[in-house]
């Protein structure tokens, strides 16, 4: 089992644990192994970089990462981050600098995140899919000092938004220098800007620090029991906090190794799991679909662990795997918190709800609306550069204790203290794992000339979760367009994802007395997929 920084606490060292609520050490307690007295406490804050080198030393020639046909040891790993640290040293980066990361999936990759991450600089992960305007947001948004990316006609737009960023790919081919001495950032230190709509508004950058990740990465390794002898088959894109805060972040703390997969194809996935002999698979529901109408599901059972999230897992679909004999673990997290509720390991994965607050997590609802606020290690310090989302993004203690983070989702708790999430306060679309803020895409579609108004709502989706759909009020005289061409119309804005599948055509927008779209009519009006 993983081993945090800090022991569990024994019985008779009482202090520490005397100081935690007796509330908390019940509710966390049940992601602990069973056998397990209940005391715990979290380990001291600390820092990602520190953890990772801490366990990564040992051992060197262990298989760490698997990519491009060939694997990469905890040496090999360790060395090539400490090469591109001294490149990035050299070229005048110093902690506190911004460093835009986006590209497949690589070792490459990895690497370059890595060696930011130990030189101090703040990473900026980007979705490879993002058009222009939407690179450009974040770019004049967190003014990144260096651009590593892998995507074609990028370097020309980065450079064509500031001339002075220095742009190269995540192999990061720039000249070799001294290496400076690494691992020396603080706990409170910014370590990564991840872009997201929070709960309303254009993307901002949360701001999450060292600590914010350790405490993230950690509670999982704890809760699914993640060892070095694990290997995680991981096949999302390192660019969201799925497959970066804990498929990466977790493998490195665990010391265990993962197999990193372009993209998702079931085939290559089914062929990765058998030929490295994997013990872990995650996944966005939509991958649980395709993979539950393939032929060869029942491999999933080979595994010792398949966790789900980033969208809700119908009870449906984890009825199917359990009929495999798969108890899929789902889990809720956010790019603000990293992770926050899990499914237990030992006992009831329960179809339809996310579990319990992981260890660290506090967790209450709102009495008045069911929001569901949260605090601990794990949640971030603010958004870059916004104190006033910041201001909103969160609601003070009743009793003076720490803020509490508003995550924009609804909830319930049962009597057994499972967490379900029941709604959303925040406008938002969930397609396949990947959000869609839907006025963003509101705003691309009322360009269109043949347009008077529209809204996009998000209607259910067996394979995708959510589908986008426009709601579209024709200008007069003007001939309707087609689903086809409002695609191709947005397509030069708008990432692929955000384009909506469906269009409705309809004589008028639902708006209540101040003119604001009811868009959850249209969503209950939207036909299913
Ligand atoms: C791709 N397309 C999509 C999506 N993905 N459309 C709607 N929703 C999507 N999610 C579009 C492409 O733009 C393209 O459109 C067409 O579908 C085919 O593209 P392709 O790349 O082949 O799609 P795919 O490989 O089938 O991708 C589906 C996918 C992918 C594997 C499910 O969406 C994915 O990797 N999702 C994971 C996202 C993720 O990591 N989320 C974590 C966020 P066109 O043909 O028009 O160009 S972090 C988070 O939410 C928190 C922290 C948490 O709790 O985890
Ligand atoms: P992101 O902004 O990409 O970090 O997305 C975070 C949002 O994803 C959360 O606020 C939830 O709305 C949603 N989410 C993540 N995991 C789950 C889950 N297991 N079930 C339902 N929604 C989820």
């Amino acid at each position: 089992m993983y081993v945090p920084a800090m022991p569990v606490k024994s019985e008779g060292t009482g202090a520490t644990v005397a100081a935690v609520s007796p509330d908390r050490i019940r509710r966390w307690s049940v992601h602990l192994p069973t056998g397990h007295d209940g005391r715990f406490d979290l380990p001291p804050p600390g820092t990602l970089v520190g953890a990772w080198a801490a366990c990564l030393i040992d051992e060197p020639d262990r298989q760490l990462l698997h990519a491009d046909g060939g694997w990469t040891t905890r040496g090999e790993f360790l060395e090539r981050t400490s090469t591109v640290a001294g490149r990035l040293f050299s070229a005048g980066l110093v902690a506190g600098d911004r460093v835009l990361i986006s590209g497949p999936s690589s070792v490459d990759l990895a690497v370059a995140h890595v060696a930011c991450l130990r030189l101090g600089l703040i990473v900026v992960p980007v979705n490879g899919a993002y058009t222009g305007a939407e690179l450009a947001h974040i770019v004049a948004d967190c003014r990144p000092s260096v651009a590593l990316v892998d995507h074609d006609g990028w370097s020309e737009l980065l450079l064509d938004f500031d001339p002075g960023i220095i742009v190269t790919g995540t192999a990061v081919d720039l000249p070799d220098g001294p290496v400076p001495p690494l691992d020396l950032v603080a706990s409170g230190d910014p370590a990564i800007i991840g872009y997201t709509s929070g709960t309303t508004g254009a993307p901002k950058g949360a701001v999450l620090t060292q600590e914010n990740l350790l405490a993230g990465a950690h509670a999982v390794c704890l809760a699914w029991r993640w060892t070095d002898a694990d290997r995680v088959l991981l096949c999302l894109p390192l660019f969201h906090m799925h497959g970066l805060g804990v498929g990466l972040h977790g493998t490195l703390l665990a010391g265990g190794s993962a197999v990193l997969q372009q993209g998702f194809g079931a085939d290559r996935v089914f062929d990765g799991i058998a030929e490295h002999e994997c013990t872990m698979f995650f996944g966005v529901p939509t991958m649980y679909h395709r993979l539950a109408d393939h032929d060869r599901v029942a491999e999933l059972g080979r595994l010792r662990l398949c966790v789900a999230g980033s969208a809700p897992l119908s009870a449906a679909l984890h009825t199917r795997f359990a009929d495999f004999g798969v108890a899929v673990l789902e889990r809720y997290g956010m790019t603000e918190t990293v992770m926050l509720v899990s499914n237990p390991f030992d006992g009831e994965r329960r179809a339809g709800s996310v579990g319990f607050p992981l260890p660290g997590v506090d967790l209450r609802l709102d009495p008045a609306t069911a929001e569901i606020l949260v605090r601990g290690p794990n949640v971030f310090d603010g958004y870059w550069d916004r104190p006033d989302a910041t201001v909103v993004a969160f609601v003070a203690d009743d009793d003076d204790g720490p803020s509490w983070f508003r995550t924009g989702d609804l909830g319930s708790i049962d009597g057994d203290g499972y967490v379900t999430i029941i709604g959303r306060a925040k406008e938002l679309i969930i397609s396949g794992g990947f959000n869609v803020f839907p006025a963003e895409v509101d705003e691309a579609l009322a360009a269109h000339p043949a347009i008077a108004e529209v809204a996009v709502a998000g209607a259910p989706s067996e394979e995708w979760g959510e589908e986008v759909v426009a709601f579209v009020v024709a200008a007069e005289g003007q001939a309707m367009p087609t689903i086809d061409d409002l695609r191709e119309f947005a397509r030069g804005h708008l990432a692929s994802h955000k384009l909506p599948r469906r269009m409705v055509i309809i004589d008028a927008l639902p708006r209540n007395a101040l003119g604001k779209v009811l868009r959850h009519e249209l969503r209950e009006a939207a036909p299913h997929a």
